[in-house]
């Protein structure tokens, strides 16, 4: 397999960390977003969107969207239940990532990383860190009762969401009252093969 990705992305990463823990070796090819490598005639013919993480399978097959890949890679594996309410609980978490945190959360956090904000992120920001704390006030109200998002084992709705919510920190997010979300974090670092967000799997 070969993967189009970028090293703080936490989307690149989920994709990234499942490969990781399923054992399937990959080559990584990073492309700088700084510099627009997304946006060139050659990627947008694999993905149209011009987004990584991009995959590409062994029969030559596209894969894009982070959460459809690891949908995907972890059909059949300990990571997605074959119980059909679970599936769908799992997914719900996974359509929850992409509507209510990733916009806020992970927003945020590129803003800061790039530098000073203009006018428009400057007035969105509120608004953007406050539908941030609600998005994180569910997922803590969930680890309150379970030790995991689904059914009290690791599973890709996990891998998800803490993709962005482990570096949420970075965008300015204070965590420190969110006990629940704390010890889910860890028990996700303690996970067989975890592997930070920077590690490229390459060695
Ligand atoms: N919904 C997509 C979002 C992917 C996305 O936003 N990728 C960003 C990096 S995190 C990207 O490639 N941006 C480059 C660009 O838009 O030019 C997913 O979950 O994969």
């Amino acid at each position: 397999m070969k993967l189009y990705d970028y090293l703080p992305s936490g989307n690149g990463y989920k994709v990234r960390l499942l490969l990781k823990q399923l054992g399937i070796p990959f080559q990584l090819t990073q492309m700088n977003l700084v510099k627009g490598e997304t946006r060139t005639e050659e990627f947008l013919t694999m993905n149209p969107n011009g987004k990584i993480p991009t995959l590409i399978l062994p029969s030559g097959d596209i894969l894009t969207e982070s959460n459809a890949i690891i949908l995907y890679l972890a059909e059949g594996t300990r990571f997605l239940p074959e119980d059909k309410l679970m599936r769908a609980r799992v997914n719900e978490w996974l359509f929850f990532e992409q509507y209510s945190h990733e916009p806020n959360i992970a927003v945020v956090r590129t803003w800061k990383a790039l530098g000073d904000l203009d006018e428009l992120q400057t007035a969105t920001l509120p608004q953007k860190m406050a539908n941030g704390y609600n998005a994180l006030d569910v997922m803590e109200k969930q680890l309150q009762t379970s030790d995991y998002l689904v059914g009290n084992s690791y599973s890709v709705a996990d891998i998800a969401l803490y993709a962005y919510t482990h570096v949420a920190h970075e965008g300015g997010f204070d965590l420190s009252n969110y006990p629940g979300i704390n010890n889910w974090m860890q028990r996700i670092k303690n996970q067989d093969q975890y592997i930070p967000i920077t590690d490229d799997c390459q060695n």
